[in-house]
């Protein structure tokens, strides 16, 4: 189905999709959470979003699990798949669409896009001799590899065991490509983000590329090379085409098509920056397609420092953090804790910490105590203001530049400093209201006292729709303590003034302390 063409601007980001060989981990709840906040802002922003994730369900890595656990792998598939959505329910990922890379239209786009390829002159039939890697799903050189003193051979940087594979095979023309990939680069380097992990992509692509296997004949799980089906693509040629089946390709002329590709934003980990950033623009410039506009990437999630790994008993379920903290208080932590784009670590103290200080203490007492002001001294109605003080003023100016600042910090993916903005001026608002001392103003200077109140109510209002991205329920939870109607929550809402004398419900605190379970 098509969209209906929109005048508003389009824009279309993307998850990386999971293999749902196992359950979702915290890692992939960090890169939803992270992902859902930009599609979030952009749509209050008033752009027409489209945002999808999804499910990478092919190769050999999902073969083998299945044979481990003696299941059929479209069941391993779809049972993981559902678990996955699940998890996408219950952290309020605003998804569009929910790919799954066994759906019907994919096998099409993946079939039209090799076909493409084929045309550009860039896939031939030759022999593959090299190191696998099942569990990356990628092959390495000889020189990439190490034996260990047991004499498994692993592949250097990922450590994980690498078979020797010899086979007939396709190959992608990928050398051919190293220059037009310097210069994209180099000449736009928005591309990739964050700069760290361009050099590292850029010394890769130095160091000269080889062509690339891209089908496999020792199984048959995955989209059959369209002439050839003795042959399934390679997993990532079929992975990486799910950015193209998610807008309607190869229905270039479709108006979805038109309107959304290229995709503004991939958001990925940092294992998958190569297949992103080197094979995927090789793909579509072989395929005279426009290139993505952007590929993030994001740091790995660490438990206390550690690694989340099953032997080491430290893997979180999602879920149970959500049960724990609450969902907003997770997605908030996340964001604000760890430097999008850097490494991060999570733990008990930490969390806590944020969700006392930073949601209980500066936000929801700001709130709560203000609110509760005008309930009991203003007949439970937005307080009119009578003139503003130099106090006031400066104030509010500071609360109505926050938009411009968090703005152009979405736009780079710094989500950590787009909170910290917010933050800093709420740490302004609360020392306003105790130097204001409206509880004593009630008493000396009740005009004064509404005053105070109209302006720490204003800035509330506007942290409110600003905190929607990245924590929609609470955001509107507060949006609604102040009356503010579904009208009065999107970006444009912060250029208008709340309007003295309106209404307010009774107020309820949004951010109870966490307190740690009797035990
Ligand atoms: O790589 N912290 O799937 P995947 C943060 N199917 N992010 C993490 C993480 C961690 N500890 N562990 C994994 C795949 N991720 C492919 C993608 S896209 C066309 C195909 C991230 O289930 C990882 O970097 O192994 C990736 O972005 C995503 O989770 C899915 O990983």
């Amino acid at each position: 189905t098509s969209p209906a063409p929109s005048s508003r601007p389009s824009f279309y980001v993307t998850t990386a999709i999971a293999y749902p060989n196992g359950v979702p981990h915290v890692g992939h709840a960090y890169e939803y959470i992270s992902s859902d906040a930009i599609a979030r802002f952009k749509r209050l922003d008033g752009f027409d979003v489209f945002f999808m994730t999804g499910t990478d369900e092919h190769g050999l890595k999902m073969q083998q699990t299945a044979v481990k656990e003696g299941v059929d792998v479209r069941d391993l598939a779809a049972r993981n798949s559902d678990r996955f959505e699940a998890l996408d329910k219950a952290l309020d990922i605003s998804y569009d669409r929910f790919i799954r890379t066994t759906d019907e239209d994919h096998t099409a786009a993946c079939q039209a896009l090799w076909q493409k390829m084929v045309e550009a002159g860039d896939i031939y039939l030759d022999t593959y001799s090299g190191w696998y890697s099942v569990r990356d799903e990628a092959f390495y050189t000889e020189a990439e590899t190490t034996v260990e003193e047991d004499g498994t051979r692993l592949a250097t940087e990922t450590r994980t065991p690498v078979e020797w594979t010899e086979e007939s095979t396709y190959f992608f023309k990928l050398s051919a490509y190293q220059d037009r990939l310097l210069a994209l680069y180099e000449s736009d380097p928005g591309f990739l983000e964050p700069a760290t992990r361009r050099n590292e992509i850029v010394s890769f692509v130095k160091g000269g590329l080889k062509d690339l296997s891209i089908s496999r004949t020792t199984f048959d799980w995955g989209v059959p090379v369209p002439g050839d089906p003795e042959h399934v693509m390679y997993v990532w040629v079929d992975a990486l085409t799910n950015y193209l089946t998610g807008v309607g390709y190869p229905d270039t002329e479709s108006a979805s098509f038109q309107q959304r590709w290229p995709a503004d934003l991939h958001i990925i980990g940092k294992d998958i920056s190569r297949f992103h950033t080197v094979f995927w623009p090789a793909f579509l410039m072989s395929a005279g397609l426009e290139l993505p506009k952007r590929v993030f990437v994001h740091g790995f999630l660490y438990n206390k420092g550690e690694k989340m790994s099953k032997s080491v008993g430290n893997v979180v379920d999602p879920l149970e953090m959500v049960e724990q903290y609450g969902l907003d208080a997770l997605r908030f932590f996340l964001l604000r804790e760890i430097s999008f784009g850097q490494d991060g670590s999570y733990s008990h103290e930490a969390i806590v910490t944020r969700m006392n200080a930073d949601l209980s203490n500066e936000l929801g007492n700001l709130a709560q105590r203000s609110l509760t002001m005008v309930a009991k001294n203003c007949d439970a109605q937005v307080p009119t203001p009578g003139e503003l003080s130099e106090d006031d003023e400066a104030l509010l100016a500071k609360a109505d530049a926050l938009l411009e600042t968090v703005r152009a910090d979405f736009d780079k993916q710094a989500l950590h400093l787009a909170l910290e903005s917010v933050w800093a001026v709420l740490g302004e608002t609360n020392r306003y209201f105790s130097q204001q001392e409206p509880w004593v103003l009630r008493k000396t200077d009740p005009a004064r006292m509404a005053t105070v109140l109209y302006t720490t109510l204003e800035v509330v209002r506007i942290v409110g729709i600003l905190v929607q991205p990245v924590m929609p329920g609470s955001g509107a939870r507060i949006l609604d303590l102040l009356g503010q109607g579904p009208d009065a929550r999107d970006f444009a809402a912060i250029g208008t003034r709340i309007v003295a004398g309106h209404p307010l419900p009774a107020p309820a605190p949004v951010f109870p302390r966490y307190v740690e379970p009797e035990t």
